[in-house]
């Protein structure tokens, strides 16, 4: 179970963050609005939320995700591999020094973006992507060793981070689509096939034995409700327009 989760304000600048969505730029009102609706959900799923400022030098600084990956017992600064992204790993660090006690850190000429890792019990996948190299996940490997926990890596050919196309929903089940289909590495697991047309609602967040679901994928929605989970469905267009989704938008831990 989480107890705590962060995350960042969406600022203006957003308009000018990462995208290859071609949906047109977030409305900043509005990602305001959808922002406030998802820490409203995770309150109601019992999580204390800390709500950090946003940071005019960091378009993308919302996406919380990617530059820390907090487990159970430490908590891991990354090395975003999006130049423009670098710096927010600065920003995050002394705010997880007031909750971890051990803090780790993916250093250079390792990248790695937390929107790379899936967490399934004390086992973390990792993508390898245009984000994180090899030498990132190697790091990453080798600190969750070092914690008594353990790390694979997932090679990806069209997803941008691994968590874009495939979330773990407890139970021993995912929810994937597209390249992660039958992937063999995940071929233990029960997997809840995302239709392509849906493909971004592989993104949901499974939250303290609820599933957040993006607005707009009844095909997805109806498929995680029936088998058997309490949904919530957020609306959360502002963020997709910047390749981002529900995962993103916290640090949960
Ligand atoms: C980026 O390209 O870094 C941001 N525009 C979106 C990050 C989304 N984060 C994620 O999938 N973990």
């Amino acid at each position: 179970m989480f107890k705590h989760a962060i995350v960042r304000l969406p600022g203006q600048e957003m308009i000018g963050g990462i995208s290859s969505a071609s949906l047109g730029k977030p409305d900043h009102e509005k990602a305001l609005d959808q922002h406030s609706a998802y820490v409203d959900a995770l309150r109601s799923c019992g999580l204390a939320v800390q709500v950090l400022e946003a940071d005019a030098r960091f378009p993308d600084g919302c996406f919380v995700e990617d530059v820390a990956l907090c487990t159970p017992v430490c908590a891991i600064v990354t090395n975003p591999g999006a130049p423009s992204r670098n710096g927010e790993k600065q920003l995050m660090e002394p705010v997880l020094r007031t909750y971890y006690e051990q803090i780790e850190s993916i250093i250079s000429p390792g990248t790695l973006d937390a929107g790379d890792v899936m967490m399934v019990g004390d086992h973390y996948y990792i993508g390898i992507s245009e984000r994180t190299n090899p030498q990132g996940a190697d790091q990453l490997i080798r600190i969750l060793g070092q914690h008594g926990m353990s790390g694979s890596q997932i090679p990806l050919h069209t997803m941008l981070h691994l968590k874009s196309g495939v979330s773990y929903l407890e139970n021993k089940r995912l929810l994937l689509t597209g390249e992660f289909v039958g992937h063999p590495a995940l071929a233990g697991f029960e997997q809840m096939v995302v239709e392509a047309d849906e493909s971004y609602a592989a993104n949901s967040l499974w939250v303290n034995s609820r599933v957040l679901v993006p607005a707009g994928f009844p095909k997805t929605l109806e498929m995680i409700k029936l088998a058997g989970y309490d949904t919530m469905v957020l609306d959360v267009s502002e963020f997709r327009k910047l390749d981002g989704g529900l995962s993103c938008l916290s640090l949960r831990f």
